[in-house]
C-alpha cells in the first residue's frame, strides 16, 4: 500500500509526463508546418506518444498499489519556437527537470523503506539516462550544424533513426 505522502509525489510525477507529451506534442505541431522537418516531426510526435506511456505506467502502478491515480489538467505548452535549435534546447531543459523529479522520488522511496516503488522508479532512472543523452546528442549535432542548410536537411534524415535503439 503506497503511503499518502508518496501518493502524491507519484501522482506529481503523472502531471509531469503528461505536461512532456504535451510540450512535445506543440513542438511536433510547430514542426510539421516548417518546410523540410519531416524527420524532427515524427521525432517530437514519437517522444510525445513515449510521455504519454511514462504517464500511464506510473496511472496503473499507482491504482495496483492501492492508491489513487489522479488525471491532471495540463498547462498550455510553448507553441511556437524562434528555431529549431531553441526547440532542442528546451527539450533538454525539460528532460533535465524530469530527471530531477525522478531522482526525488528516488529519494523519497528510499526515505519510506518503499522498496517496491524504489524498484519500480529505476525503469525511469534507466530512460532518463538514455533521453538525456539523446537530447544533448540533438544539441551537439544543432550547435556543429549553425545555419548551414545542407547540414539541417542531414540532420532532420538522421534524426528518424537516432533513437531507434
Ligand atoms: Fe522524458 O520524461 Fe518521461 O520519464
Amino acid at each position: 500500500m503506497l503511503s499518502k505522502t508518496m501518493q502524491e509525489a507519484l501522482n506529481q510525477q503523472v502531471f509531469m509526463e503528461a505536461q512532456s507529451s504535451q510540450a512535445y506534442l506543440a513542438m511536433a505541431s510547430w514542426a510539421e508546418i516548417q518546410p523540410g522537418l519531416k524527420g524532427v516531426t515524427q521525432f517530437f510526435f514519437r517522444h510525445s506518444e513515449e510521455e504519454r506511456m511514462h504517464m500511464l505506467k506510473l496511472i496503473h502502478y499507482i491504482n495496483e498499489r492501492g492508491g489513487f491515480a489522479v488525471v491532471p489538467a495540463l498547462e498550455q505548452p510553448v507553441l511556437t519556437f524562434v528555431s529549431l535549435k531553441k526547440a532542442f534546447e528546451k527539450l533538454l531543459d525539460h528532460e533535465l527537470k524530469v530527471s530531477g523529479s525522478i531522482n526525488d522520488l528516488v529519494d523519497l522511496s528510499l526515505k519510506e523503506k518503499d522498496y517496491a516503488t524504489h524498484n519500480f522508479l529505476q525503469w525511469y532512472v534507466n530512460e532518463q539516462m538514455e533521453e538525456e543523452r539523446l537530447a544533448r546528442e540533438c544539441n551537439d549535432k544543432l550547435e556543429l550544424v549553425g545555419d548551414d542548410k545542407s547540414g539541417l536537411y542531414l540532420f532532420d534524415r538522421d534524426i528518424m533513426t537516432m533513437d531507434q535503439d
